[in-house]
């Protein structure tokens, strides 16, 4: 598969300024004609100036101001994309961006959204394993009570999506959805019906972030147990 040009890869970053120059260098020589959208929370680090010196026709910033959230930038970058497709992932390597083009290849396929599912994941304390299988668990009991679509993993936040696709069910479900969340896809399916989507997966390897700090804390946590009732 040799465009990329129909492809927008969206990149929410807060304080990423370790990893995202080699980030977008892998993607810009990996991918020829891909779109890349990095949507930055205000970062105080060097992410957004790095950014803005390799800016051009196909790597966009947004910089958001006011309140941060990871669910809200991944909306406001589905929504800015020009793209028919969109791919969102992690901008800190644990999504490994070597899945993208089996990603892309299921969205031209007819697929309206392509989720990358953790087969394995690296290097996780018991603890975290826990209480991602806690959540995965609840996330999962939630969609099948209203009678929303089962997917392998529902916490994944690496997937593709048609954009037309994503945009519409996002507004008719805005209320479902928990901006300073870290969520997204969970918050999306608990609107969509079975049979009005076709969703693919394809698994992957969940490593270590390659550099810089984890940004989720016990407030994400608070957020996605409130993300269950709405
Ligand atoms: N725009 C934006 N990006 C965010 C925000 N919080 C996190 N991110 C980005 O979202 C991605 C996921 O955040 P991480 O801190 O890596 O969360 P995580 O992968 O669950 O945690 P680790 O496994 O510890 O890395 C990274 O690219 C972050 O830079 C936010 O509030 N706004
Ligand atoms: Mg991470």
């Amino acid at each position: 598969m040799g465009d990329y040009g129909n492809l927008t890869v969206i990149l929410p970053t807060l304080n990423e300024g370790a990893n995202i120059a080699s980030l977008l260098d892998f993607l810009i020589a990996g991918y020829p004609g891909i779109h890349v959208l990095v949507v930055d929370d205000a970062s105080t680090d060097s992410t957004a100036r790095t950014v803005k010196s390799k800016a051009g026709k196909n790597l966009k910033l947004i910089e958001r101001r006011g309140k941060r959230g990871l669910t809200a930038s991944i909306i406001d970058g589905i929504k800015a994309a020009q793209t028919p497709f969109v791919i969102v992932m992690d901008s800190d390597f644990q999504h490994p961006p070597e899945k993208i083009p089996e990603i892309y290849k299921l969205l031209r396929d007819g697929s309206d959204l392509a989720i990358a599912c953790r087969e394995e994941v690296k290097g996780w304390p018991a603890h975290r394993r826990l209480i991602s299988w806690g959540a995965s668990f609840l996330a999962d009991a939630r969609l099948s009570i209203c009678g929303c679509p089962k997917v392998s993993d529902i916490l994944s936040g690496y997937f593709g999506a048609k954009r037309e696709w994503a945009l519409k069910s996002i507004a008719s479900n805005t209320k479902r959805f928990e901006p300073q969340g870290y969520k997204f896809l969970f918050d999306l399916l608990k609107g969509v019906k079975p049979g009005s989507v076709k969703i693919s997966e394809a698994g992957y390897v969940f490593g270590g972030r390659k550099a810089g700090n984890s940004k989720i804390g016990p407030g994400h946590m608070l957020r996605f147990l409130h993300s269950l009732f709405i």
